[in-house]
């Protein structure tokens, strides 16, 4: 039995502005702007003032401390090995476009240059699909009674069109839940008991957190119930290649094992993170993969232009 695709790990990259479509460069790693009008990073807003309109601040050697950017919608990285919950865009009305490939060949070692490991994203998969991934506001939504501390949901997966359902706190993310887009006798409608911790911040070459979650709810209009234990570990520094632009990354493993009555499936996922953008690609194994490092992908997703 298999609800949906095992994607809810995902978090998005989220660096353009539906306000004013601004375009960021990865490559020269300006300033990314998270929105003017962005309550989340509002706080500490004490020393930014002559940060406003400086696009040359990555340039900048005076900024390795400044991590007030983001509080007046710019955030600067700092490739200091610590992401700050201030350096990662979040809420909802950021969009970001991805390519993603199905059953596909990667190996998520990476391969070793000049000291540090790459993973090189930026080529075609067959089968590439480009799609626009969203984080939308929740007014309105038919299922806000059941999730009235949500965020923003957003499309878990290429191939279905269930909605995560997010909730953005001063430290974490949470996953609260899973829905379809509509109400309706064949809806989905799953709870997470407690919210799944997706990230949590700061996160550091340390970092390891869990989540063991009792779902309950329906699923396809089929009442449903099931447990998911989510480990998170650091695992790794480098640089990311994607179509977007190179990235120096964080990585994340993330292993999720699903009990749904007696049979237990499990699931590995590597999230690519980064400052100023997030979460820029991720790569998911097949069900039950034995090695930790693995070559075979259920699926790649990767920031695109
Ligand atoms: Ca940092």
């Amino acid at each position: 039995m298999r609800l949906f695709v095992f994607l809810i790990v995902l978090l998005l990259a989220a660096c353009g502005d539906p306000v004013d479509d601004r375009v960021i460069t990865p490559d020269d790693m300006g300033d990314v702007d998270m929105g003017s009008d962005d309550g989340i990073n509002n706080v500490n807003n004490t020393n930014n003032s002559n940060n406003s309109n400086n696009s040359n601040n990555a340039n900048n050697t005076n900024n390795a401390n400044n991590s007030n950017n983001a509080n007046n919608g710019l955030c600067s990285p700092n490739n200091d090995g610590t992401i700050e919950r201030s350096e990662v865009p979040l809420r909802a009305g950021l969009n970001a476009k991805f390519k993603i490939a199905l059953d596909a060949d990667f190996d998520t070692a990476g391969v070793e240059e000049n000291g540090e490991t790459v993973w090189d994203l930026s080529g075609d998969f067959a089968g590439d699909m480009l799609e626009l991934v969203e984080l939308q506001d929740t007014m309105g939504a038919w299922w806000l009674s059941t999730f009235p501390n949500a965020s923003y949901s957003t499309k878990l997966s290429a191939t279905e069109d269930l909605r995560g359902v997010f909730q953005i706190t001063d430290d974490a993310l949470l996953l609260q839940g899973v829905v379809t887009p509509e109400d309706g006798l064949g809806r989905t409608e799953l709870e997470y008991d407690p919210p799944v911790t997706v990230l949590q911040f700061p996160l550091t070459a340390d970092s390891t957190w869990q989540t063991e979650t009792d779902i309950s709810g329906v699923a396809l209009g089929v009442p449903s119930f099931y447990d998911e234990v989510y480990t998170y570990t650091a695992a790794g520094t480098g640089t990311l290649k994607t179509p977007f632009g190179d990235f120096q990354v964080q990585r994340v493993r993330v292993d999720l094992e699903r009990t749904i009555g007696i049979l237990t499936t499990t699931t590995r996922t590597y999230l690519f993170v980064t400052e100023c953008f997030g979460t820029v690609a991720s790569v998911v194994s097949e069900e039950n993969e034995d090695e930790v490092e693995f070559t075979t992908a259920s699926e790649i997703r990767r920031l695109a232009p």
